[in-house]
């Protein structure tokens, strides 16, 4: 059961009822059934992740199927991160205490092993030795100059949970894994065509589609939930540059775009882009926001600014000088200026309808927040475009 009053909805037959009881009350001109809220941001900046908190929160969370296939990510997740700070150890000039008697065997065990292997528990007893030596600490301090995931200490901490051979994931775990969003399938638009009957007659066509696949996708592109006797739709797109031409597929959808949430990693300001890394993530994360929220597509949608990954921001400005890596700004090290900071910024460079939160994913009265004044903006919204013409660019 969903908490909140809401009314869970599963991913597969529940949400094809909700699509379908929404499609025959539809009256043209008339009040849409449901509202579009679109989830944008560049990638890693936590959209995934705040459709996921709010599958928890409004469906009851994952099904056992959907738990087995994040099982799946996590142990590639964690493999992938192991061997990425490996390598970082061994480039850093660590290549001989990797060849020490106490560290060789777990080095060759974690190399010999593949991305997509299970994590078995031998496995996981070299990754935690490994995890505790010095190259690998050291190549996770300088991490935010790789590609490796953030979650991964978290894993690394937990590695007898995750290795074991009964491990099932915990929420937690699930909200913690990451597989980047590919694409939103165009067929998931074709359900919105106003044939009932399509839908009954394709039923197990598009439940597959539907499905999430974490293998390849990030699972959630599409979401129903019903908050406050409202029914809306909830879209994730990928936020990678190869990925956001796709953004302006979203204004196809029958009702328009409601409201946008648009997430922006505060703790990526010593990043490097995973797409370019020439590119500092921020600056990429600001200049994309200017771009996106003043086009001529989303800049009247009313628009929740998440200012995301405030845990990590809080823990890295512990041991990282703001000044020296945020352009600009010259206060302290601290937490609320430091905040105010990049939302004044941030807000200066929209020129339409925002407010902005300072959120973290993983905490879910967060999240119920940003569902509150996301379906606040969205209901609010008076100037809904219905599909029609579809754009071809982004400005
Ligand atoms: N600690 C922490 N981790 C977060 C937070 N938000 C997201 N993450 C983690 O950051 C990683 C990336 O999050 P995603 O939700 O996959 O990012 P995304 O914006 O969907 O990325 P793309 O699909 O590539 O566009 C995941 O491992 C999440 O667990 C947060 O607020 N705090
Ligand atoms: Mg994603």
């Amino acid at each position: 059961m969903g908490c909140l009053g809401s009314k869970p909805l599963d991913n597969t037959m529940e949400n094809l009822k909700f699509i379908e009881e929404a499609t025959v009350k539809k009256s043209p001109g008339g009040e849409p059934a449901f509202r579009t809220i679109l989830l944008l941001g560049a990638g890693e900046s936590g959209k995934s992740t705040i459709a996921k908190q709010i599958k928890i929160l409004y469906h009851g969370g994952f099904t056992a199927a959907e738990a087995a296939r994040y099982k799946e990510t996590i142990h590639q997740n964690v493999i992938s991160s192991i061997k990425t700070l490996l390598e970082a150890a061994a480039i850093a000039g660590s290549e001989r205490e990797l060849h020490s008697e106490t560290l060789r065997d777990h080095v060759l065990a974690v190399r010999a092993s593949n991305d997509r292997d299970e994590l078995t528990r031998e496995l996981g007893e070299s990754i935690k030795i490994l995890w505790g030596s010095g190259p690998v600490r050291r190549a996770w301090e300088a991490s935010s100059k790789l590609q490796v995931i953030e979650s991964a200490a978290y894993f690394f901490d937990d590695i007898d949970r995750l290795s074991s051979e009964v491990y099932y994931p915990t929420n937690n775990d699930i909200l913690r894994s990451r597989t980047k969003t590919t694409g939103i399938n165009p067929f998931q638009r074709a359900v919105f065509v106003p044939l009932t009957v399509t839908v009954k007659m394709h039923l197990s066509c598009f439940v597959s589609l539907r499905l999430p696949q974490h293998a390849s996708s990030s699972g959630i592109s599409e979401l129903f939930f019903e908050a406050d006797g409202k029914k809306y739709k909830l879209i994730d797109v990928g936020g990678q540059r190869s990925e956001r031409r796709k953004w302006l597929n979203t204004y196809a959808v029958d009702e328009g775009i409601s409201a946008i949430i648009y997430c922006i990693s505060m703790s990526s300001f010593d990043q490097l882009l995973a797409e370019d890394i020439r590119v500092n993530r921020m600056e990429e994360e600001v200049e994309l926001f200017r771009q996106t929220s003043n086009s001529t597509w989303f800049k009247d949608a009313p628009t929740l600014l998440l200012l995301n990954k405030a845990d990590l921001f809080r823990e890295k400005i512990k041991r990282i000088d703001l000044k020296e890596k945020l352009p600009h700004y010259t206060g302290d090290n601290n937490f609320d200026e430091a905040s105010k900071f990049l939302i004044d910024k941030l807000t200066s460079l929209k020129r339409n309808e925002m407010k902005a939160l300072v959120t973290c994913a993983m905490d879910s009265e967060d999240v119920v927040r940003v569902v509150k004044d996301a379906t606040r903006l969205s209901q609010a919204n008076k100037m809904m475009k219905s599909s029609g013409s579809q754009p071809s660019r982004l400005a």
